[in-house]
């Protein structure tokens, strides 16, 4: 059972969006040819989901500007500017993505105390979303990851799908994600690839 993980592929993280990652919409086309491949057996994406006021905006911390740290809940947060606000045109998947052939959309970030970077469950590790148990009854057994950003959500669902997930070989598709920083980027290959998740082309992808 082959699985495809678009993380985050919203108008958000998208130019124009309100934490908008450099190219973000380039990786569009690349997604839908994933989609359109007939290589995954099941398509997932993930939209980030925040309440308005959510305890990740910098503007909830008085005195701090977005892209600083701050405290959410006792522990180091990242501040962002407002994103993705529930309902909103910023929390759209990209217009031009292939929703049509998604089978699952997995929403995140929902709780205000606490941000979840990851598909599968919060930044402190408590609360699952329920796509590892999901991805468990489908009886996935390999799983590509790709979408925005590589050195948030992406690199935190890859090694969240790692532990979770020990069943599944686990793979990136490096072109079919951008990140935030280029620093963040080159760290977060690092990390995954220590963690022992492959990291692919979407050529590979498509043809293997
Ligand atoms: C993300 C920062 C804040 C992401 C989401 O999708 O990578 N990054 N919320
Ligand atoms: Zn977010």
């Amino acid at each position: 059972m082959k699985a495809l993980l678009l993380i985050d592929i919203q108008n958000g993280f998208c130019p124009g969006g309100n934490l908008p990652v450099a190219d973000g919409h380039a990786i569009v086309p690349i997604a839908n040819a994933l989609i359109d491949s007939g290589r995954y057996d099941l398509i997932v994406a993930s939209q980030d989901w925040h309440p308005p006021g959510h305890g990740s905006f910098a503007s909830m911390h008085p005195d701090k500007e977005p892209f600083e740290m701050g405290v959410l809940s006792g522990k180091p947060q990242m501040l962002w500017p407002d994103h993705c606000v529930r309902g909103t045109p910023d929390a759209e998947l990209h217009p031009d993505l292939k929703v049509e052939e998604i089978d699952l959309i997995q929403l995140k970030g929902e709780s205000h105390g606490v941000d979840s970077y990851s598909a599968f469950r919060d930044n402190d590790k408590d609360a699952l979303t329920g796509l590892s148990q999901f991805m468990k009854d489908q009886g996935v057994t390999e799983l590509d990851i790709c979408g925005l950003a590589t050195d948030y959500c992406v690199k935190f669902s890859a090694l969240d799908a790692i532990e979770m997930l020990p069943e599944a070989t686990i793979r990136v598709i490096e072109d079919a994600s951008r990140g935030i920083t280029p620093e963040g980027v080159s760290a977060a290959i690092e990390e995954m690839r220590e963690n022992g998740i492959a990291i692919i082309s979407s050529r590979d992808a498509i043809a293997a």
